[in-house]
């Protein structure tokens, strides 16, 4: 059987080396103090055209044995395959409509997850309720996977509020915009939940351009230290705005993590069921006390970084037609096809599914009310500061200037 992957046709890559690193499976008892981890040759299916890729579905949508992570997705039902393609077409959905709306200006800004959508759902859905995440400012289909309401996620870039959900309802953190600061948050929180002596794991999701950042790499020497039980969701879509990966590194990313003494693997970002069981994996060894693992899931974003960027400026249209060739949903869909997962009614209830989440999205963004001119001085400190209250009573002034035309608007 002929494979075709995603990294198989990586233009740009220089230096790499070719095998990733996998930890002991040995160890269940999580302990705050130094545990070994072993670094041992991985490699993924001998069918994969690329030994460092972990594939379970084709671009053609054919399913390939990996002897390695098979297990995590043994007994996934046709109708949880069917889950999965739904998740993933209405996150796309959801963000076409958010482009949209940015585009006729209701938001102020977007970025879309176009492209990424297997990487963030087969990772999300591998989360367990219990778990707690921390995304970045682009990780709309995990946020759908953890249950926070799409509509919720606008209200930051409507300009109407700081965040719009409450972290602790869905276990997931607000958006993050310092770029790579979640993790350390992330590792943090892990340490927290280690000593709590809670089966847990925490999940961190960052890009290759965050990959450049101090605070990655100083939550890599934590977490490994540590033991903490947090995995790294690093969503390689080969672009940080302008830069290419091949700007951020001269080695796989995965392949980071041995140097840190932890695992990395890399999967095929397009491949929903190869993210669920490779994600499973990595949160299962910090469940069990294994420590930190990096996951590179190798991807590519479709659309512009976010509304505000012109891609055309920087690369080529080739790139993105050869990516668009390995579609996630497509590829999916191919193999519920193929394998007689899912029938043509469930796919006509799904177009009309995504047409009512797209009026719903409409409708609430244009009824976000504005925020209160003060709300920005809330929730600055617990309880209430003397800068702050200078802060508000300068602003108090410089709004009364424009009394006159209060309510002219
Ligand atoms: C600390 C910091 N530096 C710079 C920026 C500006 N910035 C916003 S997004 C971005 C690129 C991030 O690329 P990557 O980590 O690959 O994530 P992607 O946007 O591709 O998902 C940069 C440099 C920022 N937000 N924070
Ligand atoms: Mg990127």
């Amino acid at each position: 059987m002929t494979v075709d992957s995603s990294a198989a046709s990586e233009p740009r890559r220089s230096a790499a080396g070719k095998a990733g690193t996998t930890g002991s499976k040995t160890g269940t008892k999580r302990t705050t103090s130094r545990t070994t981890t072993r670094t041992t040759a991985r490699t993924t299916s001998k069918k994969s055209a690329d030994p460092e890729l972990v594939q379970l579905l084709t671009p053609e949508g054919k399913r390939v044995k990996n002897a390695e992570y098979d297990a995590y997705v043994a007994g996934i039902t046709p109708e949880e395959l069917r889950g999965l393609y739904r998740d993933m077409v209405l996150t796309r959905r959801f963000d076409a409509e958010a482009t949209a709306l940015q585009r006729q200006g209701e938001l102020g800004l977007w970025a879309s997850l176009l492209g990424q959508e297997a990487a963030q759902i087969g990772s999300g859905r591998a989360t367990r309720e219990d778990d707690y995440v921390f995304p970045t400012y682009r990780e709309h289909g995990v946020a759908w996977c953890r249950g926070v309401d799409p509509t919720n996620l606008l209200g930051m870039f409507r300009g109407v509020n700081h965040g719009g959900w409450d972290p602790n309802s869905n276990n997931f953190h607000l958006y993050t915009i310092v770029i790579g600061s979640q993790t350390l948050h992330a590792t943090g929180y892990a340490m927290g939940v280690a000593k709590d002596g809670a089966d847990s794991a925490v999940i961190a999701y960052f890009g290759d351009g965050a990959s450049s950042q101090g605070d990655v790499a100083e939550s890599f020497t934590f977490s490994a230290v540590y033991n903490a039980p947090v995995v790294f969701f690093c969503q390689n879509n080969q672009w940080a705005i302008s830069e290419p990966t091949e700007k951020q590194t001269r080695v796989p990313l995965y392949q980071r993590a041995q140097g840190f003494g932890f695992p990395g693997v890399r999967v095929d970002g397009n491949d929903v069921l190869a993210c669920l069981a490779v994600t499973k994996w990595a949160l299962e060894r910090a469940r069990s006390g294994e420590g930190p693992t990096l996951v590179e899931a190798y991807t590519y974003r479709m659309g512009a970084h976010t509304t505000s960027d012109d891609p055309t400026r920087y690369r080529g249209d080739e790139e993105r037609l050869a990516w668009e060739a390995k579609d996630p949903i497509l590829r999916l869909r191919r193999y519920l096809e193929a394998s007689n997962h899912a029938e043509e009614g469930f796919f006509a209830e799904l177009e009309i599914e995504s047409e009512a989440l797209g009026r719903r999205v409409r409708e609430a963004v244009r009824a976000m009310p504005d925020p209160d001119n003060f709300a920005i001085f809330e929730n600055v400190y617990a309880d209430g500061h003397a800068l702050v209250d200078e802060e508000r009573a300068q602003f108090a002034a410089y709004q009364a200037t424009f009394a006159d035309v209060e309510g002219g608007n």
